[in-house]
């Protein structure tokens, strides 16, 4: 593979005035010598050679000034040049990255003005990649961390990084949680020499590198037959483990760990808490300045669909809220948006603000396992920034999830912000070209969550395509409404699921329904939804009393979440005066309706796209409209035969 096979993504540089000029660089305060330092010069380099300049000669100078908060920058230009100051290499890196950025969005030097500090302290991406190359829930390819079990690292590993780099990404989990294989060995010398050369390159960009761990590992690779966590050979055998780990990559990050969930081992296996597991191999990592960072992904996967009173959304508050406070001090917990899984629409997890003495991290997916596998058009931005903008009511004043997971809520240092990410080695990275506004649109959030969804779809869309006005804003809109059209095609008001088992993508109404995920719809001849009050499941009652009482009532839930929390009758009024069936029928003709109009608009811009991306994009509306006209029909019929009740427009339903 050759260096300019693959996109450069947002950072293609487009032209975007017409003189070239001369920069002069001055440091001041920083050593040029530093690899942080060095790449963001040849990236500003690299940059303004290809955009251009509306002058001839001018001078960006870079001062060291404690005045501006850590990896924060500011930026101001003039005739002369730019002048940018941080007070560590990460803000000049990002300084130079939001210099790029305004330049390459139309600024003229003297136009470029911002002071910003990310929001957030961790602002992760998570990777599933396994060793054989494949990714879970992977839709663009094969890994390009992993192959036959060993690790690559070529022009692409550096290419990534300055990707990461230039959304503000700070921390890269290169495995998927789910350790097994080839991948518990990723803590032994069969991989020390490539992973310190990988975590050498990140580190050049002010990326830590992080890995997935198996809690397994003292069985599966030091012989034991017990991982306990309080067993203390158990310990003395991870104290010498991760010794070893931090004399060969001493600039690692730390572990994230998934126990305890989908088969993988954990804690309760030997009747300890999650609260003994965490802290345990937290204690033996911190004297390296390690993190430990635990998923709250548990819940029982082999449920007996039979049982009504076991419900999955409940699980995560139950198992980690009583333990709240227990956490050691370099344990971050990282909690899915939702309860359940990355659907379409789920209420917030009540367990962020729910826990008030634990640092806490938000866990969203890019990767479009439920959304449309990066085929269907998903833009998620609107999604994350609805959960950063929940009031979860656990302060006063700071109870939004950004407030909580910044650490603005409890003043704690650790926290933030993880995706599992969308990427994989397709030429262009995300398979569906669009799909890349996630993962740039990701970063862009973690680092600053007052950001727009429209702000962050047009920086994406000037520097990626850099269109003329007219077409951007119809790429803009198109981004902005499809996640409302997807969820309007697929799941209704907030139930979720109804997915192809397994792959997850197209529909199967029953799919899950009697199965053992603990994913279930309730469906029967006269109504749908899951009874999550005070009646049913009681989930709703993990909320702060504000939310509780909000949820627990059909009447004043928000409709969009209705069959969540309530199993509600076919003929219920919603305050459209429609009734639930009808709106069923409604949404899901409109919802296909709509997905053909966003393949129209696509064509509509066609003269102005690169053909090669208009064509990749294009094959995948096109199955987009199978997908919707599939969703459409399956789930009208289903409802029609469920509840004999007949569409009030006539339309065809089978
Ligand atoms: O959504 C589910 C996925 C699994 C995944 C799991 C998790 C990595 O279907 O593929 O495993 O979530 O988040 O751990």
């Amino acid at each position: 593979m050759g260096k300019t096979d693959w996109t450069q993504l947002w950072l293609t540089y487009h032209r975007v005035f017409e003189g070239n000029c001369t920069w002069e660089t001055v440091l001041e305060g920083f050593a040029a010598s530093d690899a942080v330092v060095s790449n963001a010069l040849s990236e500003f380099k690299r940059g303004m050679d290809s955009i251009g300049c509306d002058s001839d000669s001018m001078t960006l100078k870079i001062t060291k000034s404690d005045a501006v908060p850590a990896e924060g920058y500011s930026i101001k230009g003039d005739d002369n040049g730019i002048l940018l100051e941080a007070s560590d290499e990460r803000g000049l890196l990002y300084g130079v990255f939001a210099i790029l950025r305004q330049t390459a969005c139309g600024k003229r030097a003297a136009e470029v003005n911002e002071t910003a500090s990310p929001s957030n302290p961790l602002r992760m991406m998570n990777h599933w990649d396994n060793m054989d190359g494949s990714i879970e829930r992977g839709y663009s390819g094969e890994s390009f961390f992993f192959e036959n079990e060993e690790i690559v690292i070529n022009d692409r590993t550096v290419d990534y990084a300055r990707f990461m780099a230039s959304i503000g990404i700070n921390g890269v989990v290169i495995n998927n949680v789910n350790v097994k294989g080839a991948a518990s060995y990723l803590i032994t010398d069969r991989y020390f020499d490539k992973l310190k050369e990988l975590s050498e390159i990140f580190e050049g960009y002010g990326i830590k590198l992080y890995m997935s761990l198996n809690f397994a590992s003292p069985i599966e690779i030091g012989g034991m037959d017990t991982c306990d966590p309080l067993d203390s050979n158990v310990i003395s055998w991870w104290e010498k483990k991760i010794k070893e780990v931090y004399e060969n990559l001493p600039g690692l990050g730390g572990f994230l760990v998934k126990a305890d969930s989908e088969g993988r081992p954990g804690p309760f296996t030997y009747g300890r808490t999650q609260a003994d597991g965490a802290n345990m191999l937290a204690d033996v990592i911190a004297p390296y300045g390690g993190i430990i960072i635990w998923r709250c992904f548990v819940y029982n996967c082999t449920q007996d669909w039979r049982d009504t009173k076991t419900d999955r959304a409940r699980a995560g508050y139950d198992y980690f809220k009583d333990l709240d406070g227990a956490y050691h001090d370099n344990v971050i917990l990282q909690i899915k948006n939702g309860p359940m899984d990355f659907q379409i629409r789920e209420p917030v997890s009540p367990l962020l603000g729910g826990l008030t003495k634990t640092n806490q991290m938000l866990e969203v997916q890019a990767a479009q396992e439920y959304t449309g596998h990066q085929i269907d058009l998903c833009y998620l931005i609107p999604l994350f920034k609805e959960v950063l903008d929940f009031h979860t009511h656990c302060a006063p004043g700071k109870d939004t999830v950004a407030d909580v997971v910044s650490g603005r809520t409890m003043g704690n240092r650790l926290g933030g912000m993880a995706a599992v990410i969308n990427t994989g080695n397709d030429m262009n990275w995300t398979g569906d070209d669009l799909a890349a506004a996630n993962t740039y649109g990701f970063g862009r959030l973690s680092f600053n969550t007052d950001l727009t969804a429209e702000e962050i779809a047009r920086e994406w869309i000037r520097q990626t395509l850099n269109l003329p006005a007219k077409e951007e804003d119809i790429l803009c809109s198109m981004l902005l409404r499809s996640r409302e059209i997807y969820e309007r095609y697929t799941s209704p008001l907030g139930i979720g699921w109804m997915v192809t088992p397994n792959g997850h993508y197209g529909p199967s109404v029953d799919g899950y329904e009697y199965s053992r995920w603990g994913t279930y719809h309730r469906a029967d001849h006269l109504g749908i939804g899951v009874d999550r009050t005070d009646k049913g499941t009681g989930y709703a009652q993990q909320y702060y009393p504000e939310n509780a009482k909000l949820y627990n009532d059909p009447h004043t839930c928000p409709e969009e979440l209705l069959l969540f929390f309530h199993h509600i009758p076919y003929t219920w009024e919603l305050k459209t005066g429609k009734t639930l069936i009808q709106h069923i029928y409604d949404s899901h003709f409109l919802g296909e309706e709509e997905a053909r109009g966003l393949a129209s608009d696509w064509d509509s811009i066609k003269d102005a796209v690169p053909e090669e991306i208009y064509t990749r994009v294009k094959e995948r509306f096109d199955l987009q409209l199978d997908n919707a006209r599939e969703w459409r029909d399956q789930v009208n019929s289903y409802f029609y035969r469920k509840s004999g009740i007949a569409d009030e427009k006539g339309r065809t339903i089978y």
